[in-house]
């Protein structure tokens, strides 16, 4: 009688520790759709960044194409007083938008074009309020 109370004892902490189990997969599961769900933006399918190498350029005039979920090139120094112009070459419409606040481009279809000149050294970061995975990155240098 004890042997078999012990067997059923046993029995069910194996089940409690498999619900356990099941709890944490699920747990984990969602936290992975979240992250995923943050990382890639919800208004746009996942699309993982292609690497791209950072340019720097001596020009006054430099361009900067806006494609789908992507600024090309991503990270740019420039030096000081330089003019960006943003083309804008993509299906879906997009903006330029600074961390900060130091600019703000409209939302822009294919074919537009935002130039901006920069008179101020330093790092501007940017997105784009339509696909939070869209960052850029401009140095602008002394
Ligand atoms: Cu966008």
């Amino acid at each position: 009688m004890p042997k078999r109370k012990a067997a059923h004892t046993r029995k069910k902490g194996l089940l409690a520790r498999r619900s356990l189990l099941l709890a944490v997969s699920v747990g984990l599961l969602l936290i992975v759709a979240v992250a995923s769900f943050y990382a890639f933006g919800s208004d746009d399918s996942p699309k993982p960044h292609i690497r791209q190498e950072p340019v720097v350029s001596e020009e006054a005039q430099v361009t900067v194409k806006v494609v789908d979920r992507d600024y090309e090139p991503r990270e740019l120094t420039i030096n000081k007083g330089a003019r960006v112009t943003w083309k804008f070459k993509g299906d879906l419409p997009h903006n330029v938008v600074d961390d900060r606040g130091a600019f703000e481009s409209p939302i822009l279809e294919r074919g537009d074009e935002w130039s901006l000149t920069f008179d101020d050294p330093g790092t501007y970061t940017y997105y784009c309020t339509l696909h939070h995975s869209m960052q850029g990155t401009l140095v602008v240098l002394e």
